[in-house]
């Protein structure tokens, strides 16, 4: 799926206006090496930084990079920028459009000077730095799931050496495909074992490492920091349609582009920078929820210690106010398609071929499900008016910055379920809660912070998503998903009668 754009010089005028920075010298080499996608060979996570990626390069606004790049390896690779000016010369992509392009294939042993230039840095709208990839763009698809790629950051004039960020994170996310690396067979040969087989399709499969940077199921070190640092996390995508990725920081929320987040989407060259001020210590996940990739070991974890003589943005004053909700976990059968007119209007097909469909061993359009339900008291017997529209979800659990949402969960099912919240500060609610039991008050708690809340650049509430984390995976799919709205101060009691402003009725006065 390529295409080319063709840029003229129509006048000689034009050209970049930026003020000249300074000339940044990298030295930059390919090698190749071993490595082990899970070195502790074990699963961190359920036991309880810099890795493969290239080192980091650093411009300002209107700074030059000229990357020397030796290659040390066995094959012709390059190096190609995202987000920076080259000649053609310097691009270190290979395709033949006439053009002398050195730089697009390096052979062994040999060396090649890169000139990058910064004509634009971050708009008013982005963070100081921006993140790109570079890669070997030789052959892109075989080289980057050879290892060769990393990161880039492109700053506004100044904001490098500043004092304002203390640490800095660069995550990146892929499913390496071992079967499209260039080493395949040297692998093979290496670590396989007689019964190898490379048609396999559970070969096939097992090559492919759900990894943020290579590696695996908690195994990446350093991901430490003080609660109330300035912390950067600039995250990443790389490789096919199978890397569409839900990121999710457990534990502490971040702005992106000025808004309050605690996931973000991530597609193959995309990037996003991440602002935290973590104020709420511990150890916590960030992985990627993607179910097949979060079951993949796509998971790590990060800590946040208190620290002597760091400032938090207290969390711990007391709520204005505390918000009960009584909530259930229990068994239903769920139809998802009850009326079957428009199906089968829309569809000229056999029915048999649908998957809502009865016929032979297809279960049909019926299934048990488990599912969060709202009740007026502790009693349990009176099952709160729902909005239609919600249907399998959860009932809408609403907050206000400065409230404190205090949840009695009764789990009516036959298994263990919990209620676990994204975004706010929740306590108590990765415990498991047995058929039958009642979770009682003050256990589980969810504090809303300030940095929960919208900031000004987002509507007056933001939403996220609270489920059961006993296991994560089947627990959603059997149902167990629900609404979580948090609202500026003062702006839920409007939001909740459905009160229009006045200032928008053109007929008020008649
Ligand atoms: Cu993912």
């Amino acid at each position: 799926m390529q295409a080319f754009y063709e840029v003229m010089s129509c006048d000689s005028s034009s050209g970049s206006t930026t003020t000249p920075g300074v000339v940044r010298d990298f030295y930059l080499a390919a090698e190749e090496v071993q490595w082990n996608y899970a070195p502790s060979e074990k699963n961190l996570i359920k036991n309880t930084s810099l890795t493969e990626e290239g080192p980091v390069l650093r411009a300002e606004e209107g700074d030059i990079l000229r990357v020397t790049f030796q290659n040390k390896a066995n094959r012709s690779y390059s190096i190609h920028p995202h987000g920076l000016h080259y000649e053609k010369h310097s691009q270190g992509t290979s395709y033949e459009d006439g053009s002398d392009n050195p730089g697009s294939h390096v052979d062994p042993g040999k060396e090649f000077v890169y000139t990058w230039r910064v004509l634009e840095g971050p708009s008013s709208s982005d963070s100081p730095c921006i993140p790109y990839l570079y890669y070997s763009a030789t052959d892109p698809v075989k080289d980057t799931n050879s290892g060769l790629v990393g990161p880039l950051l492109v700053c506004k004039r100044g904001a490098l050496g500043e004092k304002g960020i203390q640490v800095e994170f660069f995550l990146l996310f892929s499913v390496m495909d071992e079967n499209l690396s260039w080493y395949l067979n040297e692998n093979i040969k290496l670590f396989g074992t007689a019964e190898t087989d490379e048609e396999d399709e559970n070969f096939v499969e097992s090559n492919k490492m759900h990894a943020i940077n290579g590696l695996m199921y908690g195994n990446l070190p350093g991901l430490e920091m003080c609660a109330g640092d300035n912390v950067m996390w600039y995250t990443f995508g790389l490789g096919t349609e199978a890397d569409i990725h839900g990121v999710y920081f457990e534990g502490n929320t971040f702005k992106k582009q000025s808004t309050t987040r605690d996931t973000v989407s991530l597609f193959p060259h995309t990037t996003a920078a991440l602002f935290m001020q973590p104020n709420n210590h511990g150890l916590f996940e960030v992985d990627c929820r993607t179910t097949d990739h979060f079951s993949a070991g796509m998971r790590h974890l990060y800590k946040v210690k208190p620290c002597k003589g760091k400032r938090t943005h207290a969390p711990h004053s007391d709520p204005t106010r505390i918000v009960k909700y009584y909530i259930s976990a229990e068994e239903i059968e769920w139809d998802y398609s009850p009326t079957r007119d428009w199906e089968l209007e829309k569809h000229n097909t056999n029915p048999e071929e649908r998957c809502v469909s009865k016929a032979g061993r297809l279960i049909g359009s019926r299934y048990k499900k488990v599912v969060y339900r709202e009740y007026t008291d502790e009693t349990f017997k009176t099952q709160k008016a729902r909005e239609e529209h919600l249907s399998i979800l959860g009932p809408i659990i609403h907050g206000e910055v400065g409230e404190q949402i205090l949840i009695v969960f009764k789990n009516k099912a036959s298994r263990p379920y919990s209620i676990t919240p994204h975004g706010v500060k929740a306590s108590g609610s990765h415990t498991a809660v047995q058929p039958g039991e009642n979770k009682e008050n003050k256990s589980l708690t969810w504090d809303i912070p300030v940095s929960s809340g919208p900031t000004i650049s987002d509507p007056n509430c933001i939403t996220y998503a609270y489920f059961s984390s006993v296991d994560y995976i089947k627990d959603l799919f059997s149902g167990l998903l629900g609404p979580l709205v948090i609202c500026r101060p003062g702006t839920l009691g409007q939001l909740l009668q459905n009160e229009i402003p006045t200032s928008l009725l053109w007929y008020l006065p008649q």
